[in-house]
């Protein structure tokens, strides 16, 4: 669901992204990061992705996670029309196993960063936890949140392995 006020927004190529991007709206619900989830794709809504970007800023979001797979622009385009920082999330594609999306994002020419994270779920849980990790800057009480969810899960990883995990 989304979230009324939002500090980060999380946008996505397609329906068929929110499998892998799930995991980033998890992981901020789980810190209590309020957020909006939206599929904005660079391609097929172009102007959706205009008014979005270059309006991202006077909407009160403070960071903006990207995903999209194959030839993947919208997260370099979202950040060539906004000043927030754009963390990317390289989508696994069905072709070329999100190689694609990860050379598209990561290969910004200098100018216009794109933070970008690993390929698939670990790369959206982990762009919700920078996400976190920045706005946790300016806000104690998500840095304990952020502390303790880091916590437990060092907590969760046993002293030895065993048969039966
Ligand atoms: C990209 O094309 C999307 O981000 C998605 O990862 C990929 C395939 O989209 P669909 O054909 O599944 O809608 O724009």
């Amino acid at each position: 669901m989304n979230d009324q006020r939002a500090d980060v927004a999380i946008i996505m190529g397609s329906q068929s992204d929110w499998a892998t991007m799930r995991q980033a709206a998890e992981t901020l619900e789980a810190l209590g990061v309020p957020h909006k989830r939206l599929i904005i794709s660079a391609h097929r809504t172009p102007d959706r992705l205009y008014e979005f970007a270059k309006g991202a800023k006077a909407a009160g979001y403070k960071v903006i996670i990207a995903g999209a797979g194959g030839a993947a622009h919208l997260p370099g385009m979202t950040a060539a029309m906004t000043p927030l920082p754009v963390f990317g999330v390289p989508v696994e594609s069905k072709a070329l196993s999100g190689q694609d999306s990860l050379l598209s994002i990561v290969q910004m020419p200098a100018g216009i960063p794109v933070g970008t994270l690993a390929i698939g779920k670990a790369g959206a849980a982990n762009a919700a936890l920078l996400a976190a990790a920045v706005l946790a800057l300016n806000d104690d009480k998500l840095a304990q949140r952020l502390d303790a969810w880091r916590a437990s899960q060092t907590a969760k990883v046993a002293d030895e392995p065993t048969d039966t995990p």
